[in-house]
């Protein structure tokens, strides 16, 4: 950042920014004077924008959001009754929502229309309550020396034909460079996969045709290649890649070279290609070169090509890593770069599997591109890139991302205006070629700055446009004061009929920035609700106690092996197997504990007070956790889940010898 004064504020410097006081707003040119808290929010994004590189938005002015006419008014909710999103006591919800946890790391899920949250599971972050990051059944999952944890965007289920096969959800570790797996059965996370030659894992997506198949990755950050300490400070040196993952191996299939970076991704309806966004097209290493070009743009990849030069040996490895790299710079024909306005954000596929496309960002566009162009082009039959776009509806400030309703209508969200806008497509389509007709249908006020929004299975052919929600960063008024920490405001919105009806708000933990939204009936016996003795998640540590003659189902037992410990026990309400086991100063203890209970719901947990251990053990799991007991004296284990009346009374000593 230079040390360059910042023109809107002259006392901060450029980068710095503050939101305008509302006087401040009042007296700028244009404005309506008297803005309410929406406007507010507006300009203090608006300031932002403008206050960083002097560039403003492209190709509109602050006020104008599109020619076209277009009612702002949201339509009260229903009056009479229960709200929509009412789910009674007793009753379960509809929709499965599999929300990301950003920064936390984890994936949630929810009940929809409720917005209850029904559970919590860690993927790339440490949870006490499961023991994610303590047991070694989780270990083996996230590696031994696993990062902290992790900044998840984008989950997305598996999918055949098109269609949510309830198989596995797919997640990115932006900061970490990881992709996760949750096996649907357990929700539990079975895998994760470390992406090489890349700075992060950004945008995600899963194959749809003929099923997942791959699951793609984008890297938007551009770092030497390879990372090494070579061409430090030289950034035309720097380079990102675009990676494929087996879904059924979690291996790195491959990755393309390309120019510019990567943001967000999403493939077509018939296995041929993927596309990203690119942002920084300019390759800059900062905000201001970032948003020099007027164009960046998406880029396609021909996945059959890039099989067929992988097969042929036209490749080469970077680094130590053995993942075949082939190139996608322009000139290759693996790829196609489709030039689009400005600093394009996220790519969405529409379901009918005609179009993908491209929200402008910092243009108030977004640009709708055909697959059918695509095929043009790599057939030969189209020149220019640019041909393939066949719509670029103006809708409004800072378009984020787009949903779709399977009944020919768009929902994108505008970060700036904090709006959903709906438009039909096939009048934008009409529009771009000339005739006169409006494409807007309606822009809902939504609070505050949304980022994804999501339609309910809006992402397959099944889009059964009955619900969207819109993921919004602020909530600033709309809750209890919990702290200058505010939490994000989750919007659900009803899109069944001709206009959007907002439904219910639902504060959440920091940050979901995605989420996908799955009928019940589809998961429907998908999911079990006690663990199989024969499960993988644990046969390892199963396959251990049986080399030690332990039948984990049976057995309490203390193993020693020299300095070695290992303390079998089973659980079952209220006791454990083992009233109490002797170790010595600086063993190291193994202790593995099987919930022998059957009864659904009744899990334990084994917490050894002051060594920093608790793990989860469901009804029929075996968890187990190794650790070196270096203190001396006398340490309590107690059942952390409340499993019975005597449930306090479940508990054990752990007596270490000095
Ligand atoms: Cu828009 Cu990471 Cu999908 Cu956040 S990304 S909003
Ligand atoms: Cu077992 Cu509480
Ligand atoms: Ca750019």
């Amino acid at each position: 950042m230079s040390d360059k004064t910042n023109e809107q504020n002259p006392e901060l410097k450029a980068g710095q920014f503050r939101a305008l006081t509302e006087e401040e707003i009042a007296s700028l040119p244009g404005s309506p004077g008297n803005l309410g808290r929406r406007g507010f929010m507006k300009m203090g994004a608006l300031a932002g924008l403008a206050g960083v590189g002097g560039t403003l938005l492209a190709g509109c002015g602050r006020a104008s959001t599109g020619e076209q006419p277009v009612s702002s008014k949201a339509p009260a909710p229903a009056a009479t009754g229960m709200p929509e999103d009412h789910v009674a006591p007793g009753k379960l919800d509809e929709y499965y929502g599999f929300w990301s946890g950003g920064q936390s790391g984890e994936m949630r899920i929810l009940g929809l229309p409720s917005m209850r949250e029904l559970m919590r599971i860690p993927v790339f972050n440490t949870d006490f309550a499961i023991g994610w990051g303590i047991t070694n059944e989780s270990k083996r999952v996230l590696g031994e020396n696993f990062p902290r944890g992790g900044d998840l965007h984008h989950p997305h289920m598996s999918q055949t034909n098109g269609h949510y096969d309830g198989r596995y959800l797919f997640m990115n570790d932006k900061t970490g460079c990881r992709i996760a797996r949750i096996r649907c059965d357990v929700m539990r996370t079975d895998k994760i996969t470390s992406i090489p030659n890349v700075a992060d894992v950004h945008g995600l997506r899963v194959q749809r045709e003929p099923r997942t198949g791959y699951v793609f990755a984008n890297s938007e950050f551009r770092v030497p290649s390879p990372n090494d300490g070579r061409d430090l400070d030289d950034p035309k040196k720097y380079q990102c890649v675009f990676t494929a993952v087996n879904g059924d191996t979690m291996e790195v299939a491959w990755q393309v070279i390309v120019d510019g970076n990567l943001d967000n991704t999403d493939c077509d309806y018939d296995g041929k290609y993927v596309a990203s966004t690119c942002y920084n097209s300019e390759g800059a290493v900062d905000l201001a070169g970032m948003m020099q070009g007027e164009r960046d743009w998406a880029v396609v990849f021909n996945i059959k090509r890039i099989e067929a030069a992988v097969k042929a040996g036209k490749f080469k490895t970077i680094g130590t890593s053995k993942v075949p790299v082939v190139d996608g710079r322009h000139g290759s024909e693996l790829t196609m770069y489709i030039p689009v306005p400005k600093n394009p954000h996220g790519l969405n596929s529409s379901p009918d599997g005609k179009y993908f496309a491209a929200a402008g960002k910092l243009s108030p566009t977004v640009t709708l591109m055909a697959w059918s162009k695509v095929d043009d082009y790599f057939a030969g039959k189209l020149k220019d890139p640019r041909d393939a776009v066949v719509a670029e509806p103006q809708l409004g400030l800072g378009p984020l991302h787009t949903a779709y309703d399977g009944r020919g209508n768009a929902y994108t969200t505008l970060f700036i205006d904090s709006q959903i806008v709906k438009w039909n497509i096939q009048d934008a389509i009409d529009a771009y070629a000339g005739k006169k007709v409006n494409y807007l249908r309606q822009k809902l006020d939504v609070a505050y700055q949304p980022g994804h929004n999501h339609t309910s299975l809006g992402e397959t052919r099944d889009a059964d446009g009955k619900w969207l929600v819109s993921l919004n960063k602020f909530s600033k008024d709309r809750f209890l004061a919990v702290g200058p920490l505010h939490p994000d405001n989750d919007q659900l919105i009803d899109i069944s009929g001709d206009q959007m009806v907002l439904v219910a708000d639902a504060p959440v933990f920091s940050e979901p920035h995605d989420s996908v939204i799955i009928p019940s009936r589809l998961m429907a016996g998908k999911i079990k609700r006690i663990w199989d003795r024969k499960d993988p998640f644990f046969a390892e540590t199963v396959a251990q106690a049986t080399k030690h003659g332990i039948v984990l189902e049976k057995d309490s037992k203390v193993i020693r092996e020299g300095k070695k410990v290992f303390v079998y026990m089973t659980s079952s309400a209220p006791t454990f197997g083992l009233n109490s086991f002797t170790v010595k100063k600086g063993d190291e203890v193994t202790v593995v504990d099987t919930n022998i209970d059957d009864i659904e719901d009744l899990t334990h947990g084994f917490c050894l007070s002051n060594y920093g251990i608790n793990m989860e053990i469901s009804p029929q799991e075996t968890s187990s956790v190794t650790f070196i007991a270096d203190k001396p004296g006398v340490y309590w284990y107690y059942c952390t889940f409340f499993c019975h009346a005597l449930h306090l009374e479940m508990r054990g000593r752990m007596l270490v010898e000095a």
